[in-house]
Order: C-alpha cells, then structure tokens, then sequence
C-alpha cells in the first residue's frame, strides 16, 4: 500500500494505493471502508477502480483518495504516474531523496517518475559502492593476514567473504539487464528521452560495481590458491624433516643390524674397543650425513 500527501488549503489529500493478490479482498476492503458494505459476491476488478473519502482526523478534514488495481495478472494495468516501492527492512537509505521530495531540491519533484525512478536505483548502487568498499578493507586484511601466519580462520573468513560476493553478484545481476532493457524500450513509454542518459550513467555504475565485484572474486580465489600452496609448504617441510632423520638411522640401523646378529665367530665382538669404534663410526656417518644434507640445502 502506497500513500503520498498533498496539501490542498486546508484540506490534506490521501493517495491510497491497494496492491496484492487477485481474490485477497481489496476491494472488499475499499467498499467496507467507503461505503460500509459488504457483499459475499467476488467481481474481479479489472485495470483500476477508484473510491473518495472524507474523514475526520483529529478535528483535521482528510480526504482520502483509495486507488483500488486489479490482483489477476491479465486485467493488471501498468500506469505512467504511480511507482510502487518497497523495502523488506526499515532503514534510511531513501532519506536524500525523500528530503530533495521535501524540499523541492534538484529535479526530482519537477520531473516524472522515470527520473524518481533513476534517483531510487541509483541510491541503490550508491549503496552496493558503500559495501563494496567494506569488502575491500576485509579483502586487504586477508592479504596482509595471510603473509603473517597461516590459520584456519582465513580461509573462513575467504569463503565468506567469496560467498557474499556471490550473493552481490546475483542481486545486481538483473538490473543491469532491467536497465539495459529500460534504455532501449521506446514502446512502454515510461522511460522519457531526458532520463536516458541518466539511465547511461546508472547502467555505467552497475558495470561497474560488476566489475569490482568481479576482481574481489578473482582476487578471494587467488588467495585460497595461495592458502593451499602455503599449506602444502607447510606439510612439505614437515615430510622433509622427518625424511632426513628417517635417512640418518637407515645407515644406523644396519650396523645396529649387523652387531645384534649373535654369530659365534665375529671377532669384533671380542675386541677390547669396538664399542667405542663402533660409536664413533656412528657419529661419524651422522655428521657426513648432516653436511651433505646441508650442502644440498635440503635443510
Ligand atoms: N469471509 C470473508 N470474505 C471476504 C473478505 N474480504 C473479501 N472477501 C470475499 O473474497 C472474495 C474476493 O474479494 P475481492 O475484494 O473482490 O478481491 P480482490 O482482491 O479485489 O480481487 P481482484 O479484484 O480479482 O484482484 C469476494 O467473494 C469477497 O466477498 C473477508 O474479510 N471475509
Ligand atoms: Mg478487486
């Protein structure tokens, strides 16, 4: 339900709009309202029907102006001069252009309802800008985050952040092909020649909200690439220093082999400093061992 006010001497005039679905009872509504009937007959209304009213609102006259449109799509009426809005949630986004409404500032109130429509759209945009600009400082903070330390929450946070850009991408999706449409329509006639080029401009903003949308996409898929080679590295490092003492005791553990076989006839078993050989040998292959390693800076 849509309502606008106009002040007429002393006596303010209430536009009221009735939308919804065919059979729901608006015009139930409007004669119960007006007239005080009611009757259990349905007549489907067809294109517009319109009522007057006059009430008295705290010693104030109001007349109130009830538009009554039909539910059912094939007797629906698309008119020159109504603009139906609505917002899911309150918020005061619309407040610049219900203040230049207000007070008569630009060219909102002098020009038709493309151009209100333009300003409502362009708000809109505006407003993707505003959370895209968020985004980019939560974008940036990943970068720098995943140059210090490697956790699980960045790639959360990544995949959330890729998940909303997804989300972005598929609202404005469909108006840039509405304002593309709207551009070239000459046929609807809503669209007056002045406001093309307004409508240019708002298309322009939309390509390229697209496009930033698109680089956010393309940067978050790049970090999570990054994320993965990191990881990888990471894992690899691990392998690698577990390799290299694994390659340390092979060596070891074939003289220790060797040693524990409790043959009768190994002389070396006997002999006064075998142990200590045998030690320092051990010693020994570990340190050549190390400096080959190091030498092929496999650490
Ligand atoms: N019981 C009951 N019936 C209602 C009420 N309001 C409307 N109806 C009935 O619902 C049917 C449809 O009502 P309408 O007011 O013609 O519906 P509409 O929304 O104007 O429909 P369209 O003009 O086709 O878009 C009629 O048969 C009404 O009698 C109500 O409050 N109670
Ligand atoms: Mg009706």
């Amino acid at each position: 339900m849509a309502s606008t006010t106009k002040s007429l001497e002393s006596v303010q005039t209430f536009k009221i709009l009735i939308i919804g679905d065919s059979g729901v009872g608006k015009s139930s509504l409007m004669v119960r309202f007006v007239d005080d009937i009611f009757t259990a007959a349905y007549i489907t209304t067809i294109g517009v029907d319109f009522k007057m009213s006059t009430i008295n609102v705290d010693g104030h006259q109001c007349r109130i102006q009830i538009w009554d449109t039909a539910g059912q799509e094939r007797f629906r009426v698309i008119t020159n001069n109504i603009l139906i809005t609505f917002q899911e949630k309150s918020n005061n986004i619309f407040d610049r252009i219900r203040n230049r409404i207000r007070h008569n500032k630009g060219r909102v109130r002098r020009s038709k309802i493309d151009y209100l429509f333009y300003s409502l759209m362009d708000t809109i945009v505006d407003k993707y800008m505003d959370v895209l600009n968020i985004a980019n400082t939560k974008v940036e903070a990943i970068d720098h985050q995943l140059m210090q330390t490697l956790s699980r929450d960045t790639l959360e946070t990544i995949y959330d952040l890729k998940r909303d850009m997804l989300d972005y991408r598929r609202l404005i999706s469909p108006l840039k092909e509405i304002i593309n449409r709207l551009q070239k329509e000459e046929e609807t006639q809503i669209i007056q020649e002045s406001t093309i080029i307004y409508l240019k401009d708002l298309f322009d903003h939309i390509v390229q909200v697209t496009d930033t949308i698109d680089t956010y996409r393309e940067m978050l898929a790049s970090f999570i690439d990054f994320y993965m080679m990191l990881n990888s590295n990471a894992m690899n490092e691990v392998v690698k220093t577990l390799t290299i003492i694994s390659t340390i005791f092979i060596p070891l553990t074939f003289i220790v082999g060797i040693y524990g076989m409790n043959f009768e006839n190994m002389p070396e078993l006997r002999w006064k400093y075998s142990y200590y050989i045998v030690l320092s040998v051990m010693v020994l292959l570990t340190l050549i061992m190390l400096t080959w390693f190091k030498r092929k800076k496999w650490f």
